[in-house]
């Protein structure tokens, strides 16, 4: 049955939700509420009229700083009164700042049953947007996406539920709800329904994403052009649950967090908490098709220590240009694994999460008698008390603390596994320095030889000599068809302070193992790494004088040279002088005619 669309008349008369009814808040007919784009600075007059039968209502503006109007935030009793039912407030205050906020209602729960949505205060300047790989030009379009953790009971009663601490919340099922565990240990009390995304969603049977319940419910449908970038404008209002975000076949390039501009960065996967924003780009350069944008949740067990085989949460579909929005959309989620990290990015703090895919998954049994357990000795607090009580929840919360430890064991055991069998390591050589940097592993420290700076045919290259040479075969002499190798000298006379000290210095090296990178890399004429790069040591750039016979490498001696002990003596062979600018083909400014230059040497991961 092809998906419902969402322009059909019904639209504002109904929510398609997950397809089932339930008690809901909507503002003017609409979960999420409308969409509020406005410019900065703007003054925004927005009339609030409260059409409930019994609740009183506010709106908070989240993330708009309302200076100079505190008792326009909506925080009800804190910043005023609730809006009774049949009454009108308006709401009028200046935009700003610019960026991703949002609004919801600020009575009880209500939020969580649908009163929210999505403020944007667009810059009245765009300056564009540069990432280390590209720039990105304007635009094609922004979308604003609302997420809710849906729950087919009431948010209310799931927070009663929780505030009681062991209610039992059931699944469509009729099961009980497991309490959940996430990546970093930490937990919730349920395990959520489905994920909605801007009021649609749709329940996958035993979370599979291949077997969709209901498959006529519409899902939210981002219309795209090929070859154009669009910013997903994400604000997660749900009650309690983190979603993680990725696009299919798609990177993302994370351009902003809570509504502040951060350096764009390049991720497979989002991760975005309750209250929290994220902006995003992605650029549509995949064959055209649909695509699946997944939403899904950052549970991945239970407190009895079950993995879930799969996530919750829902999908939407990227629907490229010239493709039927109803055609199944091909999945080419990236997979996961120890030795193919994906890169997920949250909040604020950029990490590594090693997402591994659950290889085993029990049956749902088991759990349930012990959260029954919990939600007898919660019930029963209340009205009789006492040791047996106290018993069953020091029973509860042990059995919790266990599952955690537990999980997070396993957790360290397949970080550890995966960083002792990624075995990807790169190798360079330190010029000027006896030691390797701090994290690397010296493989030999030795003495830098080359060939005679006079000598035209000589080899162009210095080497890193080992101090405890072997030998093959050989007879002693200096005569026949043979190359030579000379020692090296620093030619710093020129200079002033420490490195004119230098002079005629023989010249130490050392060679390094990086483990865990995959490229390591000598940049010159900078003295910092480029973003996703790791310095390993800086210095100067040297090489031959520019009119002696031999050729040289340009080479980056560190910036704080050891030299060879008992090797001050003017015997010249390999030589290193600094490099100055010459301006002409060599672009000045930036460059400075007899300037010397610098350099740096970074690894990346
Ligand atoms: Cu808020």
């Amino acid at each position: 049955m092809p998906r419902l669309k969402e322009n059909q008349q019904l639209k504002n008369r109904v929510t398609a939700g997950d397809g089932r009814y339930k008690l809901v808040y909507a503002i003017n007919g609409e979960i999420p509420g409308p969409n509020i784009v406005v410019f900065e600075d703007q003054i925004v007059s927005i009339t609030v009229h409260n059409a409930l039968k019994i609740e009183g209502i506010t709106i908070h503006w989240h993330g708009l700083v309302q200076r100079g109007t505190p008792w326009m935030d909506g925080p009800d009793m804190i910043s005023q009164c609730p809006i009774l039912p049949g009454q009108t407030f308006e709401y009028r205050f200046v935009a700003s700042p610019a960026g991703t906020h949002w609004y919801h209602g600020h009575v009880h729960t209500l939020r969580s049953d649908g009163l929210a949505g999505a403020f944007i205060v667009l810059p009245r300047i765009r300056p564009p947007i540069t990432t280390p790989s590209e720039q990105i030009p304007e635009v094609k379009k922004e979308f604003s996406v609302v997420i809710f953790d849906w729950m087919k009971t009431t948010a209310h009663e799931k927070f009663q539920a929780r505030r009681g601490g062991f209610a039992v919340l059931e699944d469509y099922d009729g099961q009980c709800l497991p309490a959940t565990v996430n990546y970093d240990g930490s937990g919730f009390l349920f395990q959520v329904h489905i994920g909605l995304i801007n009021g649609k969603g749709q329940r996958y049977i035993n979370d599979d994403p291949t077997l969709p319940e209901r498959d006529y419910l519409p899902l939210e449908t981002f219309s795209v052009k090929q070859n154009q970038y669009y910013r997903f404008r994400t604000i997660n209002a749900g009650f309690e649950s983190a979603f993680e975000i990725s696009v299919d076949d798609h990177m993302l390039t994370i351009v902003a967090f809570d509504g502040n501009n951060v350096v764009p960065y390049q991720a497979d996967i989002v991760v975005i908490q309750p209250g929290e924003r994220v902006d995003f780009i992605i650029f549509t350069n995949r064959p055209a098709d649909n695509y699946r944008i997944n939403y899904l949740t950052t549970a991945i067990g239970d407190f009895s220590g079950r993995t879930f085989t799969n996530r919750r949460g829902t999908y939407a579909i990227l629907n490229y240009q010239g493709v039927d929005e109803n055609a199944s959309p091909i999945v080419k989620k990236r997979v996961c694994t120890p030795i193919v990290p994906c890169l997920a990015i949250m909040g604020v703090l950029i990490i590594f999460l090693m997402i591994f895919v659950a290889t085993h998954a029990e049956t749902k049994t088991g759990n349930c008698k012990d959260l029954l357990e919990g939600y007898l000795a919660g019930r029963l607090s209340s009205e009789v008390g006492g040791n047996h009580v106290e018993t069953l929840r020091r029973e509860f919360k042990t059995s919790q603390e266990k599952a955690i430890r537990e999980l997070k064991e396993k957790l360290e055991t397949d970080i550890h596994t995966l960083k002792a069998t990624r075995n990807t390591s790169v190798v360079y050589t330190r010029w000027g320095k006896k030691e390797c940097p701090n994290g690397s592993e010296p493989i030999h420290s030795g003495y830098v030889g080359g060939s005679h700076f006079s000598h035209s045919g000589g080899a162009v290259e210095p080497l890193c000599l080992p101090r405890n040479p072997e030998w093959g075969i050989y007879k002693d002499g200096t005569k026949g068809g043979k190359a030579y190798i000379y020692g090296a000298e620093y030619e710093t006379s020129d200079l002033t302070g420490y490195m004119r000290k230098l002079h005629d210095h023989d010249v130490p090296c050392a060679v390094c193992l990086r483990r865990n990178k995959s490229a390591v890399k000598m940049f010159p004429a900078r003295k910092t790494c480029y973003k996703g790069w790791k310095l390993e040591y800086r210095g100067y750039l040297m090489a031959g004088y520019y009119t002696n016979s031999a050729g040289s490498k340009f080479t980056c001696i560190d910036a704080n040279p050891d030299t060879l002990h008992g090797g001050h003596a003017s015997t010249d062979g390999y030589l290193f002088y600094l490099v100055e600018a010459q301006c002409g083909s060599l672009k000045c400014p930036p460059y400075v005619n007899g300037r010397v230059l610098v350099c740096v040497v970074c690894s990346k991961e």
